[in-house]
């Protein structure tokens, strides 16, 4: 425990820099007002240094926080210690057994690896000192398994506090849980309660933990909460956040590992541009011979059985009927082509999947509600291997179909485009998107709600971290 490398000035110099400071400042202005990278003590009174002999304060040891923390700790203690002068301290000074092992309640008395509080703190037995408690860590839940895309961290101040967190570290890493069991390499600090962690790597696991703090820029913090992990598998099939230059209609580029990089099709040449409520640039599409494709390939044509997973960053400028997001369909025959469509029907996010036969055997799913124009939301379609739809809209599940295992599945034969704001199929019914498509995200899985939610959150951090809704910070 690194306060036993203390050596304590004379008592004197503690009782001069206790002088400075009144009564009535609060804990962390006393923090604040005491200087905690060097101190020179003043020449000892007579009668002092005749008690004690007067010793070097070793400041190099001692991270800055507990340094300030020990010397507004002698504001209480140098009553006491003033009635002892003479009498009470060792012989030696009192430097270790003063007051690491006796006046501060021994180990883990001080919080640990250099924070406030701890376990118990100072206060542990009824005094008054402002104490940091581990913050309780909320999202992801231990050892879930994410998508790799982004990651919302989420935790709440320990009720145990006696003082208000001001700002939080939060650390992570990829390199296994002993390399922050002991330290935080690269902290990030902030003022919030989350901290969103994007890209992720495929099949990775993260560690990470988080400790309180009472300065606002993360200095004066408390112990460290444990750390947790979650993981990530290698679902990702395509990423599209639309982030290029504006009045460009380059390529859209695929931002996972997959290179399904796709065109943009249009005549309007400034079809990506930025938008409030956007993350950065957005793909803009106005109803009108505007829309995007992907090309074939094998992980794109992995989706056409099994589980399957379409996120999207949406808004309508005009909701009126039926506009496609993300669509797959083929020709192979009229009366029976096959699909699968996430698209808005006068304004109500509906998901539909057909592998044969007509509409009426065909499982689809839709929100009982339409969204207005104008209005940004998150939306997940799932299609699981039970041919089972469901639908989140803003990270809340909303809708889930009956499952439907009765089809005979023969998706071999697609021969329309993959398109994002169209819908090609049968006679070439377009269906064309009017308003902003972003962050489109695919994945090969269905994913689950605590995934979804973590998605919709970590998007909502990134945009606007003042508006998060409350369910992305509550338990
Ligand atoms: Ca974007
Ligand atoms: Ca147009």
């Amino acid at each position: 425990m690194f306060i036993s490398q203390v050596n304590f000035a004379s008592q004197s110099s503690f009782l001069l820099a206790s002088q400075n400071l009144s009564p009535l400042q609060t804990p962390a202005t006393q923090l604040g007002s005491l200087s905690t990278s060097s101190y020179t003590a003043p020449e000892p009174t007579e009668e002092v240094y005749q008690t004690i002999p007067r010793r070097q304060i070793t400041t190099h040891f001692i991270p800055s926080s507990v340094q300030a923390f020990i010397l507004s700790t002698f504001v209480l203690l140098s009553g006491c210690l003033l009635d002892r002068a003479g009498t009470a301290l060792p012989s030696d000074g009192g430097g270790d057994t003063g007051i690491a092992d006796g006046g501060m309640g021994g180990d883990g008395g001080m919080g640990g690896d250099g924070g406030i509080g701890g376990d118990g703190g100072m206060g542990g037995d009824g005094g008054s000192l402002p104490s940091l408690n581990a913050p309780a860590l909320i999202r992801p839940s231990d050892g879930l398994s994410l998508a790799p895309t982004r990651a919302l961290l989420a935790w709440q101040a320990s009720p145990a506090d006696t003082i208000s967190a001001e700002s939080y570290q939060s650390c992570f890493t990829n390199d296994g849980p002993a390399s922050i069991a002991s330290d935080c390499p690269n902290p990030s600090i902030t003022t919030n309660r989350f901290h969103v962690i994007h890209p992720l790597t495929p099949n990775s696991t993260t560690h990470w933990k988080v400790r309180s703090c009472i300065g606002n820029d993360g200095t004066n913090c408390g112990p460290y909460s444990a750390v947790q992990s979650f993981t990530t598998d290698n679902s990702l099939v395509a990423w599209f956040k639309f982030n290029m230059s504006a009045g460009n209609n380059d390529p859209i580029t695929d931002s996972s590992t997959s290179g399904n990089n796709g065109v943009i099709t249009s005549d309007n040449p400034n079809n990506v541009m930025s938008s409030p409520g956007a993350l950065d640039m957005t793909l803009a599409l106005d109803g009108s011979n505007d829309y995007a494709t992907l090309t074939s390939s094998s992980s794109l044509d992995s989706l056409n059985t099994g589980s399957l997973s379409i996120e999207a960053h949406l808004m309508q400028t005009a909701t009126g009927g039926e506009q496609a997001i993300f669509t797959r369909g083929d020709t192979d025959d009229a009366l029976s082509n096959q699909f699968y469509a996430l698209t808005m029907v006068d304004g109500v996010l509906t998901f539909e999947h057909r592998a044969s036969g007509s509409d009426s055997d065909s499982p689809s799913v839709a929100r009982t509600s339409a969204t207005p124009s104008m209005t940004w939301f998150h939306a997940v379609a799932t299609r699981d291997f039970g041919n089972e739809l469901r639908l989140f809209y803003n990270g809340q599940a909303e809708a889930l179909s009956t499952p439907d295992n009765s089809q005979t599945f023969d998706w071999s034969g697609f021969d329309r485009p993959l398109a994002i704001g169209a819908f090609f199929w049968d006679a070439m019914s377009l269906s064309l998107y009017q308003g902003s498509i972003d962050e489109i995200a695919v994945y090969n899985r269905a994913i689950t709600g605590p995934v979804a939610l973590n998605n919709y959150c970590a998007l909502k951090a990134l945009i606007d971290a003042t508006t998060l809704d409350a369910a992305c910070l509550a338990e």
